[in-house]
């Protein structure tokens, strides 16, 4: 592993074509055009190629519109539905994982194929998109494979075409800070692409570019997701353990991070998200047989929304036509992101089994309920204040910003149910943020 040292090297004066323009396409696409970069993103949705470029963000990410603005308007981005031509190409699709847990690669291998009829050879492709060990070559493999008439490397006099992983690492409502501010990783399939690539990213990351292979990148970016799953199963497990005992988990936590090497994470209603929760499984997917631990937290982790939809049927008791308040359906807190939510899940699940309850749902980042909810007849969408102040059970179930600031006056005489520890103090110990 080595660092990149950007002094002396010429920034790239380049197009750049960046295939997907999500939640981590569009930022990284937004971010290059206000490096001076020719950007022209691609969509297969016809809404978010007409939002780009009217200069609007078809989801919520703080500092995202005022940059995709700036750039539109200064002729540096622009969107449209087709592949164009382009001197680097980054590919920033989603890699979601099949109902056996494997990566379904089908839309890697699409944007491969839109890609190679556009080469004309001393192109860089780019692979962002978080995958299995092994995929920056299958996506290499597919795109000479349709194209023999370019090379990796050169070889028969044949133009070259390079290739490298480059894995996002920036949270979600935070992105445009982190894209600047964290540190990355580009591993190419040969030393030429690892370089071109990271010099394409020292246009706008501030942070060390650190060099490496392409399949290391790959694993090192799961490593992380997977680290990070571990930790928070951790949480949960004790969590669980401390419903058991009668303990209360905030306490025992807090005091546990008392030690100066101790720092447990939060519990919560589960891990959802379109990352922490798919990651783990392609490392599983590589080597099942020594990727116990790792399994292990996912299977934890993913009890936790049975879990909690079992302690509020507890605590609804027979009194099966109450009114339970839902607080929070998106994946986590202050974001409008309900992909993989446990939140979401959970809601869904009470709403069938309790259809004589009344659930109100309460959601700042939901113009509607979410179409798992939408057909319930027993399920309204109303303001945090309103549910509250009418339900016998509250269940908070993501720590938006809006929910921290209710009143906690409004929920003595009520059953609690808070998932996330926000209204949380015992005996003076108020447990400590660990982020
Ligand atoms: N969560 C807990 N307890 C905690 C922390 C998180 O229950 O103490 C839950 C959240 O509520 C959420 C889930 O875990 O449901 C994941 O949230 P997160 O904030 O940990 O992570 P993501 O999914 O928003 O972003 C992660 C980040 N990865 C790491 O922190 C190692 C981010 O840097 C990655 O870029 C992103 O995955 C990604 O796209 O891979």
């Amino acid at each position: 592993m080595s660092t990149f040292d950007p002094k002396g090297q010429t920034p790239p004066a380049s197009t750049v074509a960046v295939l997907g323009l999500g939640y981590i396409g569009l930022p990284t696409a937004a971010i290059l055009a206000t490096a001076g970069l020719r950007v022209i993103g691609m969509d297969i949705d016809p809404r978010v190629v007409e939002a780009v470029n009217a200069g609007e963000v078809p989801f919520t990410e703080p500092e995202l519109g005022v940059t995709v603005a700036g750039a539109v308007s200064l002729g540096l981005l622009s969107a449209q539905g087709t592949v164009p031509e382009a001197d680097t190409y980054i590919v920033a699709v989603p890699t979601p994982f099949a109902e056996d847990k494997s990566a379904d690669l089908s839309y890697i291998r699409a944007a491969a194929g839109q890609i190679a009829e556009r080469l004309k050879g001393g192109e860089l492709v780019i692979l962002e998109s978080t995958s299995p060990p092994g995929t920056t070559r299958l996506m290499a493999d597919e795109i000479l494979g349709i194209r023999p008439d370019l090379s990796l490397d050169g070889t028969g006099g044949r133009p070259v075409v390079r290739f490298a992983h480059c894995p996002e690492r920036v949270l979600p409502g935070r992105i445009m800070a982190e894209l600047v501010s964290n540190d990355r990783i580009v591993g190419g399939l040969t030393p030429e692409a690892t370089l071109a690539a990271a010099e394409l990213y020292a246009t706008f990351c501030k942070a060390e570019i650190h060099l490496t292979d392409a399949t290391t990148a790959e694993m090192a970016k799961l490593a992380e997701n997977a680290y990070r799953d571990v930790n928070i199963a951790f949480a949960n497990e004790l969590s669980l353990i401390s419903d058991r005992l009668g303990l209360d988990v905030w306490e025992l936590i807090g005091l546990a991070n008392k030690h100066p090497r101790v720092d447990i994470l939060r519990p919560g209603p589960g891990v959802g998200g379109h990352c922490i929760a798919v990651d783990p499984w392609f490392i599983v997917a590589a080597d099942p047989e020594n990727s116990r631990l790792i399994r292990s937290a996912r299977t934890v982790n993913d009890s936790k929304p049975g879990h909690v939809v079992r302690q509020v049927l507890d605590a609804v008791g027979e009194a099966v036509d109450s009114t339970v308040a839902v607080l929070g359906l998106a994946f986590k807190a202050d974001v409008d992101d309900f992909r993989e939510s446990p939140a979401l899940g959970i809601a869904a699940e009470l709403s069938r089994t309790l259809p004589n309850a009344r659930l109100l749902v309460a959601e700042p980042y939901a113009e509607s309920l979410p179409a798992e909810l939408a057909a319930s007849p027993n399920t309204s969408l109303v303001t945090a204040t309103d549910a509250v102040s009418r339900a016998d059970v509250v269940v908070l179930l993501v720590d938006h910003q809006q929910f921290r600031a209710i009143d906690p006056e409004l929920l003595s005489g009520k059953t609690v149910l808070d998932t996330r520890g926000v209204w949380h103090t015992t005996d003076g110990h108020l447990l400590e943020r660990s982020e």
